[in-house]
């Protein structure tokens, strides 16, 4: 899972980047969701080895009005690969750091009429294309006229692709196309620490206006209270972020609603060897999530032994949770939940 990170210059996509991957210095980096449950777990197995969810991540140049059609088209193409978009709108004030919107509002509309422009040549020029090609055209092709046309019909409207009333076939078909407003998106504001604290922005309405037209999920952050945040010492940092009414810090929250706006839920492996979060769709079945383990497990799946983490954390062992008959055999077909401890039973 490949998210982008996108906004105009000086908006604070590197910021957020390194806070999210570590503090590093390239534009590919990997962010490490934060869980409570591998927390719980790691105390509770004392493992050799701990390992979070993650999330791989790019940093991309800023996008702004005065560039060349060129230039936007070699920044946007950077995104063409990713799964998501993860949006960062400037909402704080620096007389030091240059800005290039009066209101974030205005420059959440800019980038969502970037990737509305983009798409929408891509639309057009695929639908002349079919639409001027001296022949029959085949009956899968017909197929992709129907799905580009009826997204040239809501992009038009100055709406995204994915709110284009598309079957599963459709979508299927237009991923060759690679539509930006198809992709799922999550929109950070980064706020100053005074806006941050009262929840209030300028121009926080119409960044909600896009949110919820297109079912986005919005965070607020503070860029440089995170970083602040980021160099203290765990007791500290606690404290620091009590005082402002939180009990986590934005990043972590912005890992955990990135991952759950991606459709990804986590289970576990847990033993003295390693304590493990395992990502998967929702929805996948017990024998697929076996084979992302290994694909030994899903070839030779018997069955799966299944602890809710809920169970585990409130009765406090494995014992405990044998005593109480909390232990579920899955088969191979039943559905994977958020939280679940795996153990795969296989033979090969
Ligand atoms: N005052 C203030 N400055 C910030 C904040 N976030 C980022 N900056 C500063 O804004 C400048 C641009 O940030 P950067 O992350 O490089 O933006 P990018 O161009 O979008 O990648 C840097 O000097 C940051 O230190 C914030 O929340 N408050
Ligand atoms: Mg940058």
């Amino acid at each position: 899972m490949k998210v982008g990170i996108y906004g105009a210059p000086y908006s604070g996509k590197t910021t957020v980047f390194r806070l999210l991957a570590g503090n590093q210095t390239e534009n590919l980096g990997v962010a490490k969701i934060h869980d409570e449950r591998i927390d719980f777990l790691s105390k509770m197995f004392n493992p050799k080895k701990t390992t979070y969810a993650t999330i791989e991540l790019v940093d991309l140049p800023g996008l702004s009005p005065e560039l060349s059609r060129k230039d936007k088209n070699q920044i946007l193409m950077k995104i063409q690969n990713v799964d998501a978009i993860l949006w960062v709108i400037r909402a704080f004030e620096d007389e030091s750091v240059p800005s290039y919107f009066s209101d974030p509002a205005k420059e959440g509309q800019y980038l969502r009429d970037e990737l509305l422009v983009r798409d929408l040549e891509i639309a057009e020029s695929n639908v002349e294309k079919l639409k001027n090609a001296k022949r029959k055209l085949s009956p899968s092709e017909e197929l992709q006229l129907k799905a580009l046309e009826k997204s040239l019909s809501v992009l038009n409207e100055g709406k995204f692709v994915k709110l284009a009333d598309l079957n599963e076939e459709e979508k299927k078909i237009l991923n060759s196309f690679s539509f930006f407003t198809l992709l799922e998106s999550v929109i950070v504001v980064n706020l100053d620490e005074k806006s941050f604290r009262s929840h209030d922005y300028r121009g926080k309405e119409g960044i909600q206006r896009i949110a919820n037209e297109n079912n986005f999920s919005v965070i607020e952050v503070c860029g440089k209270l995170e970083m602040e945040i980021n160099e203290l010492e765990e007791d500290e940092k606690y404290e620091f972020l009590k005082d402002l009414g939180l009990t986590e810090s934005g990043i972590e929250r912005l890992s955990k609603v990135l991952y759950s706006s991606l459709g990804l839920i986590s289970f576990f492996t847990a033993g003295e060897d390693e304590v493990k979060a395992w990502t998967i769709k929702r929805g996948t079945t017990f024998k697929e999530a076996a084979g992302k383990i290994h694909t030994d497990l899903e070839r030779g799946f018997i069955r799966a032994e299944v602890v809710k983490f809920e169970d585990l954390k409130r009765l406090g062992s494995m014992k405990e949770i044998k005593a109480n008959g909390l232990m579920r055999l899955e088969g191979k077909d039943s559905i994977v939940e958020d939280g679940d401890i795996v153990n795969v039973r296989f033979s090969v």
